[in-house]
Formats: C-alpha cells, sequence, structure tokens
C-alpha cells in the first residue's frame, strides 16, 4: 500500500491544557515518525510526498473566515508581543454563543476552539495545510484507482468541525478528502472513525448530508472526550438523518464487545455503497494508550483492518489518534496489513 507523508509535520509541536496544567502535548512529531519507520520497516510500500492543493479544497468542508483565523492566527497572538504557543482561554458556550467574529485574537481563540488542546504556533499551519494535502493526495490516488492508500497525516483532524479546532485537530483531513472524492464525481462516500475518541468534527462537517454516511465507535462520551457528542441518538438531521451512526462503548472495551460494533458499522456502511470509504484511524484504542480507555492488542488491528478490508470498497485511511508512542506504528500498519490480507 502507497503512503503518503510530510515532512512539514516536524513545524508544528506544542503545548495542552491537562489535568489542570499547560504541558506538552501528548500530540507529538514523533508519532508520526514512529509509524513512518514501521512502514519502512514492514515493507509496506512506497512513501511519497504530498502535492500542492488549493486552498478552495480545505473551504469544502470549513468555513471561509475559519480557514483565514488559522492562518493569520500566529501574526495576530505575536503581535500582542507573544512568543509561547497560542492557547484559548474563553469559549462561547450556549447562551453566549452569538456568531460574531471577535475583533481581538484571545476572543478568536475561543471562538474558534472546543478546547485547550490545539495550541497555535509559529509552525502550525504549514504543518496543517500539509497534513491536509497528504490527505487530498492519498484520496486523489484512491480516485485514479488504487484500492487503498494510507495518508500519515499529522496533525490529526476529526475532531475538527466546520468552524472550530480541538482535540489536537485544526483541519479536518478526512472530510476535506472525502469532499474530494465529491467534486470528482463521486456520487456517496462513508467515513469510518475507529479512533478511541468520538469524531464529533467529521459528524458535524456531515450532519445534514446524505451523500456522506459517517460512522463512530468511541469511548461512551458519557465518560470520555469529547464528552458533548458521539450519543447513539445522534443520527443526523434533515437530508442527513439516518446518516449518522454513533457506537458509544464503555470503558475496558476489549476485541469481544468491539468487533460487533465494528461489524455493524461496516454493515451499515456497505448498504450505502458508497464509492469510496474514508477511514479515521486512530490507534488510541491500544490496550496501553495513556490517554484512552480500550483494551484492544496489536493483534487486533490486524482484525480490524481485515474486518475493514471485507467492504470490498475503495479505501483511504487517515491517520489520526494514537499516543502509546512505542506501538503506535506496529498498530497502524498491522490495521493496514489486515486490510489488504482480504484484497
Ligand atoms: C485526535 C485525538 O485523538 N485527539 C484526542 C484529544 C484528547 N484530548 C483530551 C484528553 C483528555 C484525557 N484525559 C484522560 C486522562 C487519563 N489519565
Ligand atoms: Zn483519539
Amino acid at each position: 500500500m502507497l503512503t503518503i507523508f510530510s515532512s512539514n509535520h516536524r513545524l508544528h509541536h506544542g503545548s495542552e491544557l491537562k489535568d489542570g496544567a499547560v504541558t506538552p502535548s501528548f500530540e507529538n512529531p514523533q508519532r508520526a515518525e514512529t509509524v513512518l519507520a514501521r512502514v519502512h520497516s514492514t515493507g509496506l510500500g512506497d512513501v511519497i510526498a504530498e502535492q500542492s492543493f488549493d486552498r478552495s479544497c480545505y473551504v469544502a468542508a470549513h468555513s471561509e473566515r475559519y480557514v483565514s483565523f488559522l492562518e493569520n492566527a500566529w501574526a495576530e497572538w505575536t503581535a500582542t508581543g507573544k512568543t509561547h504557543d497560542a492557547l484559548p482561554l474563553v469559549w462561547p458556550v450556549r447562551d453566549l454563543a452569538i456568531d460574531l467574529e471577535p475583533g481581538f485574537i484571545d476572543g478568536k481563540l475561543g471562538f474558534y476552539a472546543m478546547d485547550a488542546g490545539a495550541p497555535i504556533t509559529g509552525g502550525t499551519w504549514e504543518a496543517v495545510r500539509s497534513s491536509a494535502n497528504v490527505a487530498l493526495t492519498g484520496m486523489q490516488r484512491v480516485i485514479d484507482g488504487a484500492h487503498g492508500a494510507f495518508a500519515l497525516c499529522r496533525p490529526p483532524g476529526h475532531h475538527a468541525a466546520r468552524e472550530y479546532m480541538g482535540g489536537y485537530c485544526y483541519l479536518n483531513n478526512a472530510a476535506i478528502a472525502a469532499e474530494r472524492c465529491l467534486s470528482q464525481g463521486a456520487k456517496r462516500v462513508a467515513v469510518l472513525d475507529v479512533d478511541f475518541h468520538h469524531g464529533n468534527g467529521t459528524q458535524n462537517i456531515f450532519y445534514d448530508r446524505p451523500d456522506v454516511f459517517f460512522a463512530s465507535i468511541h469511548g461512551d462520551p458519557h465518560v470520555s472526550y469529547p464528552y458533548f457528542a458521539g450519543y447513539v441518538h445522534e443520527k443526523g438531521v434533515g437530508a442527513g438523518e439516518g446518516f449518522t451512526a454513533n457506537y458509544p462503548l464503555a470503558k475496558g472495551t476489549a476485541w469481544a464487545q468491539y468487533q460487533g460494533a465494528l461489524k455493524d458499522a461496516l454493515a451499515r456502511i456497505v448498504a450505502q455503497r458508497p464509492d469510496f470509504l474514508v477511514v479515521s484511524l486512530g490507534v488510541d484504542t491500544f490496550e496501553d494508550d495513556p490517554i484512552s480507555h480500550f483494551k484492544l492488542t496489536s493483534e487486533d488491528f490486524l482484525r480490524m483492518g481485515a474486518e475493514i478490508g471485507s467492504a470490498g470498497i475503495p479505501t483511504l485511511f487517515v491517520m489520526e489518534g494514537g499516543y502509546m508512542v512505542d506501538e503506535i506504528g506496529i498498530n497502524a500498519v498491522n490495521t493496514l496489513q489486515g486490510f489488504e490480507s482480504r484484497t
């Protein structure tokens, strides 16, 4: 399987607010390097660089003003004299949620963020743009006839909604790839999100749409981040009703329980007869992940990949989370090899 990788990911490394303190982010450059090393050592296939794509490809999944914010945030932050990472400190919750963009960077950061887990640094936009281009390059290969491809994206994307960042995510790489299929003539696309955390951003972008079926298997939001989305009753709205499927699972879920949700999600995806499948591949479902609570083993990722492969749909895998740095390469590549074993 072809892998797409951009060394520009190294330009982004920042902090997050965790347990009441600002600390180095779990989402660090070593993650992507570890996966890349495993791609090479297993001989998974060729690794190519990303191509550049027009800004309009990002605006297909996000609002114009949000993309402009991402482009300009670091300059506006440093114009106030600060040189450390930018993090938001105030959010437009519920009755404060007016739809007017603030004129000052502190307000903008909160307006366009769901949490203090997506720092803006001097290299963030370049890395974020390259990560989206990695996904777009991979998607184009699949559109052009490859049965599978692996977009080794970093930063990840699935928490980024049409108009906000969060959870280490800025541009929604999977959603941008799905939009690319549609703009290139596909009628229907499915997104399967297997990251431990609910893909709230992807759900947000496609919630009212019947052309993109979204299924997410994740930690029950009653007790797991992102807390405010991912319940079973969230099934889409308007023309999109029935085109979102959520599978919240209990902390401690192992393969025996996970497999049932995966089979059900894949059956619903196959029933849609999508032209393409985008998999948001987070491997933070691993038993030793430091911030998540499922119990999948490295062998289970082979099984997961095989299940996905059995759907028989041309598939782009997009890297999302996974924070047990020593194992992230094994688990990600096991999924891809499992997929290939069925194709
Ligand atoms: C892409 C992705 O996987 N983003 C995840 C963002 C999670 N951010 C907040 C996690 C908080 C976890 N706190 C649990 C502490 C366990 N000791
Ligand atoms: Zn995650």
